[in-house]
């Protein structure tokens, strides 16, 4: 779409969920369990913890969480009042297929999102679906291994025909996997375990599992894009990645080549989403490897013939990566080891580098490599809310950071030719973070009065961003 000034007039401003982050009712409806039920809240300074079933006394935050299944009229309500032109959230794969491998899908769980997607479409709400956010059948993790079994493709792909074919005339827009370029991050459990459900085994080479899991899952969203279009060739259908741009700490050819490595190591998946190809880099590296990886022919067709139509992709923050004297190159960036400060930007409580210029620098990333529409599908400000004695929350602090968000994914549209679909802030309602499994990391227009113990009323309030952000809404992002 060309156009002078201003982001487009159909432009999807919205917000952003997943089903196990808010949808509690875990057993409810012919249910299954997902890995997101196994995990327990992390608890001062304790990460989450990936148990192999659930067990009595922890507290496993995903099995409430604010109750959306049966609070989502009023909470619709409440989006459609900020003016929402869209909400994307994810389908539970075990509300559909509570177990993963069954061959009838579970009609209850059916009916559950015609209802929520009715719902949205009676206030002119478009939904945006994800198939896969962080949320696979637990029993395919113990029956299957996860992503590591090639039986899986088939399961995701039956899962992904059978919602397409349900709501092919309520929805549009989706995507494939959620954040499926986190698991580089091999070493950590919690990455590769949301991701592909992969708990290591003794002795295991995980990197090259995680390879293989991550080409079994590229398959499998090229196959149901191909599927998708045949359902309904009006359907959009989008890759989503995590979107934390790499910078070099400095100038130093070192510390320039390792970001590019880096840069590389995280985000070959848009490469093959985008061009059904894998990297030249990457083959490579795998050759040299030994690795004998189960890549047929009939997989690289699929992989052409299942190109994304857009780049979905979550951005909250920048880092930096600084090469170690006579440190070899790799491939394999990792968080928490290959990271420095950035003292050009301030951080969250959580550490999370607040960079909007790097939003527009990640925009004209993409559009230079890959050339297709994109969708800001996850961006926003995590932080602890203090909710007044008259019942508001003042919370300029996440008004600052999307305002400046928003200036420059403006700039990379006006000034820089990005075809940008719509934004879709993160958390638009409380709801229990991903990260933490809590709800006090909080990143909502609106509030929900629970805890991280789970005491609460869930009574929902709007915070001072949910004016604000209406108001940016009705003047199509001119009024920040
Ligand atoms: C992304 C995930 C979301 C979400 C968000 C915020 O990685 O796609 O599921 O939770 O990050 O992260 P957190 O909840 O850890 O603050």
């Amino acid at each position: 779409m060309n156009q002078k000034k201003g982001l487009r007039s159909d432009f999807l401003w919205g917000g952003a969920v997943a089903a196990h982050q808010l949808e509690g009712a875990w057993q409810e409806g012919g249910k299954g369990i997902s890995v997101a039920d196994v995990m327990t809240a992390g608890a001062n300074g304790v990460e989450r913890q990936i148990t192999d079933g659930v067990k009595p006394g922890l507290n496993y935050p995903n099995h409430e969480a604010i109750d959306f299944y049966h609070h989502y009229p009023e909470d619709i309500k409440l989006f459609a009042e900020m003016g929402f032109k869209c909400f994307r959230t994810s389908i539970a794969w075990t509300r559909i297929f509570p177990k993963g491998d069954e061959a009838t899908p579970n009609e209850e769980g059916l009916q559950f999102y015609d209802d929520l997607f009715d719902e949205c479409l009676k206030y002119n709400i478009e939904p945006v679906i994800t198939l896969s956010h962080f949320e696979m059948p637990y029993y395919l993790v113990e029956n299957y291994g996860g992503w590591r079994n090639r039986k899986l493709i088939d399961f995701f792909v039956n899962f992904a025909e059978v919602v397409f074919k349900r709501y092919k005339n309520k929805v549009k827009y989706w995507m494939t996997f959620n954040e499926i370029n986190n698991q580089t991050d091999y070493k950590n459990s919690f990455a590769i375990f949301t991701n592909s459900g992969l708990v290591p085994k003794p002795g295991e080479n995980i990197e090259k599992t995680m390879y293989q899991a991550a080409h079994y899952e590229l398959v499998a969203s090229a196959k149901a894009v191909k599927i998708g279009h045949e359902i309904n060739p009006d359907f959009q259908i989008g890759s989503m990645i995590a979107m934390v741009p790499l910078y070099p700490a400095s100038p130093k050819p070192a510390d320039i080549m390792k970001a590019e490595r880096a840069m590389q190591s995280r985000y070959w998946f848009q490469d093959v989403h985008s061009t059904g190809k894998y990297p030249a880099w990457l083959t490579k590296y795998q050759e040299d490897q030994d690795w004998e990886m189960d890549i047929t022919k009939e997989d690289m067709s699929d992989l052409a013939q299942g190109t994304v139509d857009y780049i979905g992709f979550s951005y909250y923050m920048s880092r930096c990566v600084q090469a170690q004297d006579n440190e070899p190159l790799n491939y394999h960036y990792r968080e928490e080891e290959d990271s420095v400060p950035n003292k050009y930007v301030k951080a969250s409580e959580w550490g999370w580098q607040i960079d909007p210029e790097g939003l527009r620098y990640s925009m004209n990333w993409f559009k230079d490599r890959y050339d297709i529409p994109q969708f800001i599908v996850e961006n926003g400000f995590g932080a602890v809310d203090k909710k007044e004695a008259d019942g508001s929350v003042h919370d300029q602090y996440r008004i600052d950071y999307l305002k400046s968000h928003i200036e420059q994914m403006k700039l990379a549209v006006e000034e820089d030719g990005v075809d940008l679909i719509g934004y879709t802030p993160w958390g638009c309602i409380d709801l229990v973070s991903a990260g933490t499994g809590q709800m006090s990391k909080r990143y909502g227009f609106i509030y929900v009065d629970k805890d991280d113990e789970g005491h609460g009323t869930m009574e929902r309030s709007k915070k001072d961003s949910f004016d604000w952000f209406k108001k940016v809404i009705s003047s199509n992002g001119e009024n920040l």
